[in-house]
């Protein structure tokens, strides 16, 4: 039903606002937003921030899923995975991503292992884009311990996942090193090594966006962080740095973004701690249209709460 009334709002577009207004999910603190646009709908992956005020860490649990068919209306399509779906992890529903491949879809996430010390990164599949989703091996796809780069714990998290017009599937994660590697066709196992990617400097929040011929591999910088990209003609690069898309954030140190196309226009979904209440564990999602120059570089992004 709510779906259906949402579709009739579209058709009628009577409501009057271009988009939501920023933070677009005003009821719950939500941080890490990956945006897929597909059968007509833009679906918004986001973790939930559960830190009471006080709190000195994330308490992240679960990750929720909310889509729109017009960038005004969003449908709350509950917690379709939580961390406890991957039965050898601990917690810590840290940053995700979603794909499709096929007719399926994947959500690669970031977790802590039970057993191996550090985050982990996992993956779970489902029919549907709204869940609910399964663990598609029963282990991590990728452990702390295999990727060894520094002495941080949390250096293998924030997978984002590129398909590429051919089909091929290309990995990126990482904290302080940016890690790239294959995926074989079934999405579940990487195919070969990975490597580490020379883009620096690079905190976290790797994402990756085609446009016409041209490879945008954007990424946060920096600690408080601001979203800097470069080009490359390859998913490999190699790469051309092109500046910052979003200054840093006041309030949080973290800033997380993703782009997609929809209806024709260019979108970025970020977080912040604009929100009532909002802190550094306590973060809210946004999104603004981004603008390309007609040399394919990227406008740099006010935030707004319109
Ligand atoms: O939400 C926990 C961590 O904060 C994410 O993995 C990072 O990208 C940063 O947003």
């Amino acid at each position: 039903v709510a779906l259906l009334a949402l579709a009739l709002a579209c058709l009628l577009e009577f409501a009057p606002p271009a988009r939501a207004a920023n933070p677009i999910f005003p009821k719950l603190f939500t941080a890490d937003p990956v945006a897929l646009s597909d059968g007509g709908r833009v679906y918004a992956y986001v973790g939930v921030d559960e830190a009471k005020p006080d709190d000195k860490d994330y308490v992240m649990n679960e990750w929720r899923v909310y889509s729109s068919c017009d960038m005004r209306h969003w449908v709350d399509h509950g917690s379709p995975i939580q961390a406890k779906t991957f039965a050898w992890a601990k917690g810590r529903a840290w940053a995700a991503h979603v794909v499709k491949q096929g007719n399926k879809y994947y959500f690669y996430s970031t977790v802590e292992h039970a057993t191996v010390p550090g985050l982990s990164i996992g993956v779970a599949v489902s029919d549907s884009p709204t869940g609910p989703f399964v663990d598609a091996r029963g282990t991590a796809l990728i452990t702390n311990d295999m990727t060894k780069q520094t002495d941080i714990h949390w250096d293998d998290i924030d997978p984002a996942v590129f398909v590429d017009d051919d089909g091929s599937a290309h990995l990126y994660w990482g904290n302080t090193f940016l890690k790239y590697a294959r995926l074989k066709p079934n999405m579940t196992e990487l195919d070969g090594d990975y490597k580490v990617m020379p883009v620096e400097p690079f905190t976290e929040a790797a994402y990756m966006h085609k446009r016409g011929a041209t490879y945008y591999l954007s990424y946060s910088q920096g600690f408080p962080e601001e979203t800097a990209y470069q080009t490359g003609p390859s998913p490999t690069g190699p790469w051309m740095p092109r500046g910052v898309i979003m200054a840093m954030n006041s309030g949080v140190k973290t800033i997380h973004t993703s782009i997609i196309d929809f209806n024709g226009k260019s979108y970025i979904f970020y977080h912040n701690a604009k929100l009532p209440g909002g802190s550094e564990f306590r973060r809210s999602v946004a999104v603004e249209e981004l603008h390309y120059r007609a040399d394919g570089t990227i406008v740099p992004i006010e935030q707004t709460l319109a």
